[in-house]
């Protein structure tokens, strides 16, 4: 019987990973297995895949977004050579559907593979392989459920459940209201609590709602709507999630914790919140604060958002609240300067968040910012043409080509090398040890008990360290080789994790 591969590619190979890469697991349970077996997985940051494995007529299916496409694109190569029919999809693909059929791909599949994969592979198994296939965006009572019998618990920190997916907004650098859509697609109740309890079962505390945006209609989002029917379909949406909230409650065992991702926006809606905190069991989620001016967040095209004091309070209130937030800030958008970015190292601080990342902003492809941007580097200079933007992009296909992100964009009011020694000045000043000892003492753990803050300290060495210095992100991308001090941390802040969260304790080496 010929075999199915997935296999989600990754630039390094640390033989553990923080966060289970979902599409693997859900394109795993959309598999025919009476016609093809269980699908053979392979996740690249825990093991490099293996091509010996591959016997021609078997089908491979890689997954790439524009940060894993050139590892993609190496499987991709390896598996044409052993004779396999090989099938790309995901986001990237979803966006440039072209270049993985350019890189010698047999098939390329757009949108969601939850319902489509099926058909790709009883068309491969059956010869009739197409080049395109389009899983659209599928309706959420038919998202497919993860095969995470298929899944080594031991190797990952969190498991990641989807609850929703989708976001009302539309800033300008995410891709995720473009290739998702702006209607929130809500997966059944009883599925996302199937999930939970399975992933229990496997020893797993804390888990990760992947989802575009947890809170994609709360009461001061439905109030700033314009249009009444979408006003009508967020109010019901809201009704939808909070009974949701109450089922999931009843059914999950209360010590399973989960991290999300939400907007600002939460803090009006105490209802809401409450429901993420207690019946959700959310304890830590990112909240995308992106800029502190109003520059800035007209720039991200999220006027929205909180400005200056009045998000340094948002974000005191949501820890207040009860969930921790990590806050995720863009350095570089149109609108900054060396000043606007001190003033935002500034209230970053003030606002004590548990977490904070600081990002260099580069145009992600599938943006509105990137094709915008694009048509601007085409056309300018051609008469009457008024460009979009003041940033500039400097490189073609840059995810082609494994760089800095601050080599992508020649900004206006700042250079590259004031660009990347603010950022690093963010990143060193939020982790400095009297910042981190300052928010143990008198901030967000002044009440935690010692072991508490012992793991405060630990996690936020290792993550700015992981994070800032190596590039090391969720799926294990990463820039720079780990020194022995780095893996130490890493093997040290998981031990301490697995003591607080798992009932097994993780058998990984970082290599
Ligand atoms: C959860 C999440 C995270 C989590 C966890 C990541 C993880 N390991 O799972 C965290 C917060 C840690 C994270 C980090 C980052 N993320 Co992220 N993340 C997401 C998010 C919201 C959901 C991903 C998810 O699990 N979805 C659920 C699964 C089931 O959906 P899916 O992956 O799309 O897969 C479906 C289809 O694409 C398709 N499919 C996928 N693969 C394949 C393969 C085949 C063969 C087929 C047929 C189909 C298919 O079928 C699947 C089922 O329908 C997405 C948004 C989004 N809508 O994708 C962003 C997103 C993927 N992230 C993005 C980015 C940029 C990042 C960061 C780089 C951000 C940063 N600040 O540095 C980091 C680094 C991660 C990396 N190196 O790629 C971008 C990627 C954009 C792009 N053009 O590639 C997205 C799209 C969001 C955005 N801002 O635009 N992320
Ligand atoms: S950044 Fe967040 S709020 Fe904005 S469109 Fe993307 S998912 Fe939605």
């Amino acid at each position: 019987m010929p075999k199915v591969f997935l296999v989600n590619p990754s630039n390094v190979t640390p033989g553990y990973s923080f966060i289970t890469p979902r599409w693997l697991f859900v394109l795993a349970g959309a598999t025919p297995v009476e016609l093809a077996g269980d699908p053979i997985l392979t996740d690249e940051s825990l093991q490099r895949f293996d091509p010996n494995q591959v016997s021609p007529g078997d089908v491979v299916g890689i997954g790439i977004s524009s940060g894993n496409c050139l590892p993609g694109y190496r499987v991709l190569t390896q598996a044409k050579e052993r004779g396999a029919k090989v099938v790309v999809g995901g986001i990237h693909a979803t966006i440039f559907p072209e270049e993985p059929l350019r890189m010698g791909a047999d098939s390329v599949v757009t949108g969601n593979g939850d319902l489509i994969w099926r058909k790709v592979v009883e068309d491969a198994l059956a010869g009739r392989l197409q080049q395109r296939y389009d899983g659209g965006r599928v309706p959420g009572e038919s998202m497919a459920k993860a095969r995470w019998d298929l899944l080594d618990p031991a190797k990952y920190m969190m498991a990641s459940i989807q609850t929703v997916a989708g976001c009302p907004e539309n800033c300008s650098f995410c891709s995720v209201w473009v290739t998702d859509g702006r209607k929130p697609r809500q997966r059944l109740a009883e599925k996302v609590i199937e999930e939970a309890n399975e992933l229990y079962r496997m020893g797993f505390r804390y888990i990760v709602f992947a989802d575009d945006n947890f809170n994609p209609a709360t009461l001061a989002r439905i109030a700033r709507e314009p249009s009444l029917q979408v006003r009508q379909s967020l109010e019901a949406i809201r009704d939808e999630r909070l009974r949701f909230f109450e089922q999931y409650h009843r059914s999950v065992p209360d010590n399973l914790y989960a991290f999300t991702q939400m907007t600002a926006e939460i803090v009006d809606d105490e209802e809401y919140l409450r429901g993420m905190r207690d019946h959700m069991r959310i304890r830590t989620a990112l909240v995308g604060v992106e800029s502190f001016d109003e520059q800035g967040l007209e720039a991200a095209n999220k006027q929205w958002n909180p400005c200056g004091q009045e998000m340094v309070r948002t974000i005191q209130t949501i820890q207040e609240r009860g969930i921790l937030v990590l806050a995720s800030y863009i350095c570089g958008l149109e609108s900054d300067s060396v000043n606007s970015l001190r003033v935002m190292r500034r209230h970053a601080l003030e606002s004590g968040a548990v977490l904070a990342q600081f990002t260099v902003y580069y145009p992600l492809p599938g943006t509105k910012d990137y094709h915008e941007m694009v048509r601007d580097r085409a056309q300018i200079g051609q008469p009457g043409y008024v460009p979009k933007h003041k940033t500039r992009i400097t490189q073609d296909q840059f995810w082609l080509h494994p760089g800095q992100r601050a080599d992508v964009v020649a900004l206006a009011g700042l250079s590259k090398a004031e660009l990347l020694r603010e950022h690093a000045a963010c990143w060193k000043a939020y982790y400095s040890l009297p910042a981190i000892l300052g928010r143990m003492r008198k901030g967000v753990g002044k009440s935690w008990p010692a072991a508490g803050k012992l793991a405060y300290l630990f996690v936020s060495l290792a993550f700015c360290r992981v994070y800032a210095e190596h590039g090391v992100s969720a799926d294990s991308v990463q820039r720079g080789k780990m020194n022995m001090a780095t893996k130490l941390l890493i093997q040290t802040g998981v031990g301490v994790y697995s003591f607080f969260f798992r009932r097994k304790a993780f058998r990984f080496r970082v290599t």
